[in-house]
Parts: structure tokens; sequence; C-alpha cells
């Protein structure tokens, strides 16, 4: 396998590095020394503007680049804004990686989403599972973005021999996750809730569906490691999974939520809220197979967001509802 290591010292663009993913990565990349770091905000530069981005890559000419610019939500925003979704993505990932051919980026990671699977797919879910089902209802849109990245991605290696690849994390969660009470993932959502819950002293709190779908959580600092690992013993066109090969049900995911944040009350579930995905843990013996091992548990990996999340509060990063 044609793998080099990173070079610390050349120039590393990390795309998104506001978001949940792009900015543990950006904290991964300085832990370990990279002196060269671009970075630019959706207000500096909208991914999604052909002309802004050509002009980015002509001027900054990045060595590296990893891709974690994208609209992201939860079940209801996914269902709620398919068209938004899919464009956005679609317009994000078209442009950054044209650009990075063009102007001599020589390694580049995309980051999908365990959504791109099957709904049906057999579990845990093998990377070959690709196309071969039709999509969960909820996510298609989202998940046929992320799909096209992964072709895109393929299409420059197989007509410019280019050394970039495709990374498809499960669930993540950690610092600097989206907390909207309505358009957030489970995680976030729900420690929001159970913290409100029990400051305000309520007896039950309400969780979406029926609490049976089973999802695998896997925290994004380990999964900065994972991309940087995956950049330095990886080179093929097939997407990697990157996960912890675990799951819960969603009532166990509430009851250890509420557990950490400390709320005794009851349980409710909404069954007007969709499921969602029934299940889609994934197989992630391939990235094991490179080495590499998620080393935070959920428990921990929830205490200490919980704390991110207070001191958020403390400093009026973000406002109670
Ligand atoms: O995290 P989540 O929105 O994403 O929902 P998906 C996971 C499960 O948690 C669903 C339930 O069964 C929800 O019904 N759930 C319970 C809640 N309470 C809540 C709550 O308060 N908020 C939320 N959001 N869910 C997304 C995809 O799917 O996962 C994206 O839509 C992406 O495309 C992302 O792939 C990782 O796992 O269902």
């Amino acid at each position: 396998m044609a793998v080099t290591s990173l070079d610390r010292s050349a120039r590393t663009y990390v795309a998104g590095h506001r978001g949940l993913v792009g900015g543990a990565v950006l904290r991964h990349l300085q832990q370990l020394g990279f002196g060269d770091l671009v970075t630019r905000s959706s207000s500096e530069l909208d991914l999604r503007d052909p002309v802004a981005v050509e002009a980015f890559f002509a001027e900054q000419r990045p060595a590296t680049v990893i891709l974690a610019a994208a609209k992201v939500g939860g079940i209801l925003a996914n269902s709620t804004y398919p068209a938004d979704f899919l464009s956005d993505n679609l317009r994000i990932q078209v442009n950054v990686l044209d650009a990075a051919a063009r102007h001599g980026s020589t390694k580049l990671l995309f980051l999908g989403s365990s959504c791109i699977y099957p709904k049906f797919a057999p579990q845990p879910i093998r990377e070959d599972s690709l196309l071969t089902g039709p999509l969960e209802p909820t996510n298609d849109a989202y998940a046929i973005a992320k799909i096209a990245g992964v072709l895109h991605v393929q299409a420059l290696r197989r007509q410019y021999g280019l050394h970039y690849i495709s990374a498809m994390p499960t669930n993540l969660y950690g610092p600097g996750d989206n907390f909207h009470p309505t358009g957030s993932h489970v995680l976030p959502a729900l420690i929001r809730r159970f913290d409100e819950a029990a400051r305000s002293g309520a007896s039950s709190v309400t969780v979406w569906g029926t609490g049976a779908p089973r999802r695998e959580f896997l925290h994004v600092d380990d999964l900065a490691r994972a991309c940087v690992h995956l950049l330095e013993h990886y080179d093929e066109p097939e997407p990697v999974n990157i996960g912890v090969g675990e799951d819960l049900s969603i009532r166990e995911i509430a009851e250890l939520v509420a557990e950490v944040v400390g709320f005794q009350g009851e349980l409710e579930f909404d069954t007007s809220k969709p499921d969602g995905t029934p299940r889609k843990l994934l197989d992630v013996s391939k990235i094991k197979s490179f080495g590499w091992e998620p080393r935070i548990t959920l428990r921990d990996g929830l205490k200490q967001t919980y704390r991110w999340y207070c001191e958020q509060l403390e400093t009026g990063q973000l406002q109670r509802t």
C-alpha cells in the first residue's frame, strides 16, 4: 500500500474547523505540532461558492486537506430540510474536491457518515454494503450527497492518480457539538433536556421515538485521531468505517445521560417523532487492522461533554431555553 506519513510542516487546510469534527481535528493537529494550519470561517469563505473556493485554493495551495465542512443535523433537521442538506453538501464537496485536485493538494480526507449505508444493511455494517439497498428515508438526501462525495473521491483517484481517501464515522458527540433543542443529534439534545429538567425539578423528560432504535457513539477526539491515522496508513478507494463496534438502544442512552446529568425522574417516549433507521452499528475491523482503537468510553465522554456544556452555559456561550 503506497502510504506516506504526513509532513507536519506542509500546509494543511481543515475545512469546517468551527464544527464538531473540524474543531477536534484542528486541536489534534495542533497537539501533533503541525506548523502551517489554514482555516477559514464560513463568513470568511463560503464553501458553497465555487469562485471563492477556487480563489482560496489558488492562493493557499494546501498540501493536505481534511474536508470536515458539511451541513449536518439530527433526524428532524434532516427530514425537514432535505433540499438544503442535499444542495449545500453537494456544492461544498464538489467545490473543495475539484479545487484541491486542480491546485496540487496531494492528500485529502473526505468525511461522510454511517447513514450512507442501506437502511437494512446486515449488522455490523461492512464498507462493501454501500449501494446494496434502499436508504433510510429520514436522511436520504444527506446520504445521497455523501455517497456522491465517496464516488467523487474514487473518481479523482482513478482519473488523476490522487491519494484522496474517504472515512465514514458513526454517530459522533463531544465538546463543540450543536445543542439546539430540535435541530441537534440525540446526545446533545438529551444532555440539554435532562440538564434543564434536573435544574427546574421537572418530574419527567420527553425522549423522541419509541426508544428501541440502536445507535453507536464515537467521541470526536477519537475520530480526530482516526482521521490522522488513516491519512498516514491508508491509501485505497474504498471508504473506511470509524466507530467503536458496540451500540445501545435510545432508551439505554437516555438512561445513561440522565445518570450523568443527575436527573432522577421518569422518561416519556414521544412516538409522534421518527425513530429513523432501526440500527446502524459499523463493522470497524478494517480501521482496527491499521492499528487504531477508540480510547474514550461513552460514560467518560458523556461526563466530559456535560462538563463542557455547563461551562458554556456559565460563560454565556450557550443559553438555556
Ligand atoms: O441523533 P439522531 O437525530 O440521528 O437520532 P440519527 C437518533 C435517535 O435518537 C432517533 C432518537 O431514533 C431519534 O428519534 N431521539 C430521541 C432523539 N430523543 C431525541 C432528541 O431529542 N433529538 C434527536 N435528534 N433524536 C442522523 C441523520 O440520524 O444521524 C444524519 O439524520 C446523520 O443524516 C446523523 O447521519 C449522524 O442517527 O437517526
